[in-house]
């Protein structure tokens, strides 16, 4: 039982508490606990298993500590199946609309009965929201107007298109006369994974021209919204955008707040109402007076503490760093000088070694590991013992002829079903650099799933594993990673893990990543590039391991080759 879905079942509660009207206390008690467990590496169901004492973790009491033990033992939480026969699934459903939350719902409940999305949007069209105490014709419109999204997709959009996306945009607005200033907020500028919907900021002389320009952008398949100060479209992808106005005194402070994340957030106003003022998007206020509010330098300074990068604002460990004046210089990009990944014609991949080591050249990089796949990938055209010696004569060949870049003999070995290496060990032996990943029998139970992972750990010739989860995101549900067993495993034989840059990958996450840098473990931060233009991807996997807070020197290939190389166990 993984820590997320513990959380997911607390989150659930809670917002099922809230439809209830339940006391707001155990709600938020609900809300803080599903948080603590999302964000701790290791495995509360082995933890609880081994006799560990949950109680220890923040916010983590006696009764949550039994309820966690239950979900680990039985999967389930009677409790919330409980209120799950009391409120229909399509009354959850409802929470998934836009500017709908629990109090809503309950409203929609409680009183008109609805149980459905369906029936929701019927009472909508027949004007029975609107009538209701406390609503207006205003929210009856926004649900009409979101509800068929709410329903068609209950899906996040990939930090790489959300990315693309909101950058395009936000250079075209800046290009405008009346703007005088464009940013991204919200998840994407923190760099989370996936996006729900994208946030832009914008300081303008005049807010008709950069809505005119976005309603015409080529990107935008619909405007759902438009008022004075804030626009709603939805892009030709299906994410959807909002685009603020806000006055110049207040852009730092509305960029803070709609950053988010809402955790953090919370944890900020809680912080500013202990020192007597109030923040929220429009300043920092004593009294009716704004002492703050112009840039986010300045909001942050307003409570006593430095700048936090958004991809720290999670609320996990920025406020402690940042009350030490601790934060970390967070990697660059252009502190990376290699990368040990990636794939040519030989297997899968559609550019020669040739080409791949010129395109990594071109890009700045110091040294390559080429490193196709083992014979097990068959339908990717993966070698055996013959035809990867002569695909590192020949890469011994290319690196006679190129200067400027060093290609180490890789390959990227399975570790098969029984836990044996893909290839013989006299074969990895010879490699300069061996990358171990699952590919196959992803669902396989924790046990044997450990046992591969393990035995590669142990294999001499073993200097990596990549992508150790294998999960897909947003399609395809990783292997089940004893995390603690791993961490402990890849210290104690000095294996590197890989955070793979690939943005439907981007395993190691960002809390893994965390805790294996405090496990003194190396990370190499690599592309998996079957392409030339593979290289791209870099900037997610350097993202992931900024929100892990992690520095160049946690990050092996940050380091020249003559030094990364010491770091390898043979
Ligand atoms: P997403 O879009 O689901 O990937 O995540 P975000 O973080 O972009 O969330 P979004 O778009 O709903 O709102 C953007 C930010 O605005 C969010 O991170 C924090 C702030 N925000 C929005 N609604 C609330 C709220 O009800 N309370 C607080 N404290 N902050 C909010
Ligand atoms: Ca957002
Ligand atoms: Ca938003």
């Amino acid at each position: 039982m993984k820590n997320d879905l513990i959380a997911v079942q607390f989150e659930l509660l809670a917002d099922l508490l809230e439809i209830q009207s339940a006391n707001p206390f155990r709600i938020r008690a609900y809300r803080n606990a599903a948080r603590t467990i999302s964000s701790t590496s290791d495995s509360l169901a082995d933890l609880a298993a081994a006799g560990g004492d949950l109680t220890q973790l923040p916010g983590i009491g006696k009764d949550l500590a039994r309820q966690i033990v239950e979900i680990a033992q039985t999967g389930k939480l009677k409790s919330l199946t409980e209120l799950q026969q009391q409120i229909p699934a399509g009354v959850v459903d409802m929470l998934r609309i836009q500017g709908v939350g629990p109090k809503k719902v309950a409203v929609f409940f409680n009183e008109l009965h609805l149980t459905s999305l369906a029936e929701l949007k019927a009472a909508c069209e027949a004007g029975r929201i609107s009538q209701l105490k406390g609503f207006g014709k205003k929210t009856e419109d926004s649900i009409l107007q979101n509800i068929d999204h709410a329903a068609a997709s209950a899906s996040r959009f990939s930090i790489a298109d959300a990315k693309a996306a909101v950058e395009a945009i936000v250079a075209d607005l800046r290009l405008l006369p009346a703007v005088v200033r464009c940013e991204a907020a919200g998840s994407c500028r923190r760099r989370k994974e996936t996006c729900g919907d994208l946030d832009v900021l914008a300081i303008c002389s005049d807010p008709a021209p950069p809505m005119d320009r976005l309603a015409a952008h080529p990107l935008v398949a619909a405007v759902l919204q438009r008022g004075e100060t804030k626009q709603r479209v939805r892009l030709v992808t299906g994410i959807e955008l909002d685009l603020r106005v806000v006055p110049e005194e207040s852009f730092g402070a509305a960029m803070q707040y709609f950053t988010g994340s809402k955790e953090h957030n919370v944890v900020l106003r809680q912080r500013a109402r202990d020192l007597g003022l109030k923040i929220n998007e429009y300043g920092v206020f004593r009294g009716d007076q704004s002492v703050a509010g112009r840039t986010e330098e300045d909001v942050y300074a307003a409570v006593g503490l430095p700048w936090i990068p958004p991809e720290l604002r999670e609320n996990r460990r920025e406020f402690e760093w940042a009350d030490q004046r601790q934060l970390p210089q967070l990697l660059q990009q252009t502190e990376i000088l290699g990368d040990l990944h990636m794939h040519t014609v030989a297997s899968d991949g559609t550019g020669t070694i040739q080409e791949m080591a010129m395109a990594a050249k071109a890009r700045g990089l110091q040294y390559i590991a080429i490193t196709d796949h083992s014979k097990r990938v068959s339908m990717a055209n993966g070698l055996d013992a013959d035809r990867l010696r002569t695909h590192w004569q020949e890469i011994r060949r290319v690196r006679e002829q190129i200067s400027g870049i060093q290609i180490l003999c890789g390959i990227e070995c399975d570790i098969l079903e029984d836990a044996t290496m893909d290839l013989p060990d006299d074969v990895l032996a010879e490699a300069d650099w061996v990358v171990a990943v699952l590919h196959y029998g992803l669902r396989q139970p924790r046990e044997q799933i450990m046992q591969r992972l393990l035995n590669a750990i142990r294999n001499p010739h073993v200097d990596a594993i990549g992508h150790c989860t294998g999960r897909m995101i947003g399609r395809r549900e990783g292997a089940d990673v004893n995390f603690a067993d791993l961490l402990k495993a890849a210290a104690d034989h000095q294996v590197m893990l890989e955070i793979n840059a690939h943005p439907s990958r981007l395993d190691l996450d960002d809390v893994h990543a965390a805790a294996a840098r405090d496990h003194g473990i190396p990370i190499v931060i690599n592309t998996d590039s079957h392409s030339v233009d593979g290289f791209d991807v870099l900037q997610y996997g350097v993202d992931q391991a900024r929100r892990a807070g992690l520095t160049a020197k946690d990050v092996a290939n940050t380091r020249p080759l003559p030094e990364f190389l010491k770091l390898l166990k043979h």
